[in-house]
């Protein structure tokens, strides 16, 4: 008897989630051809327009409300374990894929804070022209940028919020060369997976505060243009040593071995299947990390299932994206021209008579309520403090060198 009554609960309960407007598309089981993810500054103006349209589309449609509270809701299991890269990854083609629902050749760009890592605030990308900085004094709401005046119904209707960890900055990210020391080090997934997630990843989410720092992040556009970058970084790391493509080690979130053919949380599909971006149904590679040979990649034999798919999301994009609290910012926004990208790029030079900064230690309170690894952040920290020590000496040579020559 009380099987059939949960037999009945299940049918209501998936009726309900078949109301959910949030697409899951299957992915397609092989590739038509291969596209290029592109750093978003390199964007022809054009194609920069095309896929702020359709962003704006997607919001219009109530899907980052959808990606935000699906990554919410099984924030735990895709966190702080061996299913971060992988499901990421996921996650991000899910993006990718309704993304080409709307204009089939847009692709995800990437965001690469490495550029600016020592005064984000300077970088192109988080300014007007592209997808705005810091929220506004008082309600921290984005008013700026390709977001501006956006509203959200996930967890709750509010407006997009960003708020810099120091007021008005967001203090230094990781420079590419400490991430590149991470590379050379590690020699297994879950070390790299580990330091990644810990140091370099982490800094940029709590440095954009608001929205971006919590776990429904993902309603801010930006949060896949991050995760494209720490896509890129695994994939580079992954390219340095072809077996990459189809192993991976450690553990999940029940403390049970990651293998390529665990599945992975909510889209039942094997790990191995989303180890070479250039794989089936990935279809990808960035436009400077060598695409995985496909002798290298991992073989599925499973047929990948549609069993979990409705089961996790509990659709808080029933409603359309219209916002209470922003309502009359919603109207503004369909008003508001389309960022022109390039016309409002600046060069940026850094002040080089003066030391670079390393970021600022993620408090453990701050690293425990992201489920982060604060003795993994402590060693983080440790190695991008040496790093930039590093980066400030040979600095300093180069101006002594500098004077000499003008003397
Ligand atoms: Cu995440």
């Amino acid at each position: 008897m009380f099987k059939y009554i949960c037999i009945l609960l299940a049918v209501l309960a998936s009726e309900v989630f078949a109301k959910s407007m949030f697409p899951l598309p299957r992915l397609p089981n092989s590739c038509s051809q291969i596209s290029v993810r592109r750093d978003i500054v390199s964007l022809p103006p054009e194609e920069l327009q095309r896929f702020i349209r359709v962003v704006r589309e997607m919001h219009r449609r109530g899907w980052m409300d959808g990606f935000g509270s699906m990554h919410d809701h099984i924030s735990h299991q895709i966190h702080g374990n061996e299913q971060f890269f992988a499901w990421h990854r996921r996650f991000l083609r899910h993006f990718e894929i309704l993304m080409q629902e709307i204009d089939p050749g847009v692709m995800i760009p990437y965001w690469n804070w490495g550029t600016y890592w020592q005064s984000p605030v300077a970088d192109p990308v988080l300014t007007s022209a592209f997808f705005g900085g810091n929220g506004r004094p008082g309600d921290n709401c984005v008013i700026e940028g390709a977001q501006a005046r956006w509203g959200r119904n996930y967890p709750t209707r509010n407006c997009l919020t960003r708020r810099f960890r120091y007021g008005a900055t967001t203090g230094a990210f990781w420079p590419m060369r400490a991430v590149r020391d991470v590379m050379n080090m590690a020699t297994t997934h879950a070390q790299f997976r580990s330091r990644i997630e810990n140091g370099a990843h982490g800094i940029v989410h709590l440095g954009l505060g608001g929205d971006f720092e919590t776990m429904y992040a993902p309603v801010d556009v930006l949060f896949f243009l991050h995760h494209a970058m720490i896509d890129k970084i695994w994939a580079e790391w992954q390219s340095r040593d072809p077996l990459r493509y189809r192993m991976v080690d450690g553990y999940d979130s029940q403390r049970i071995p990651v293998t390529a053919n665990s599945l992975m949380p909510f889209y039942s599909e094997e790990v191995g299947t989303a180890l070479a971006t250039n794989g089936p149904g990935y279809c990808y590679v960035y436009d400077d990390i060598p695409a995985a040979p496909s002798g290298a990649m991992f073989k599925s034999t499973r047929r990948a299932t549609f069993a979990s798919f409705k089961a996790v999301f509990n659709g808080s994009s029933e409603q359309p994206a219209q916002n209470a609290v922003a309502e009359d910012m919603e109207d503004d926004a369909a008003e508001a021209p389309v960022p022109a990208g390039t016309e409002f790029r600046v060069k940026h030079t850094f002040n080089d008579t003066m030391d670079f900064k390393p970021p600022s230690p993620m408090s453990a309170e701050w690293l425990r309520r992201r489920r982060m690894d604060v003795a993994e952040a402590a060693r983080m920290q440790t190695l991008v403090n040496n790093v930039v020590a590093r980066i400030n000496a040979e600095r300093r040579q180069q101006r002594v060198a500098a004077n000499a020559k003008a003397v």
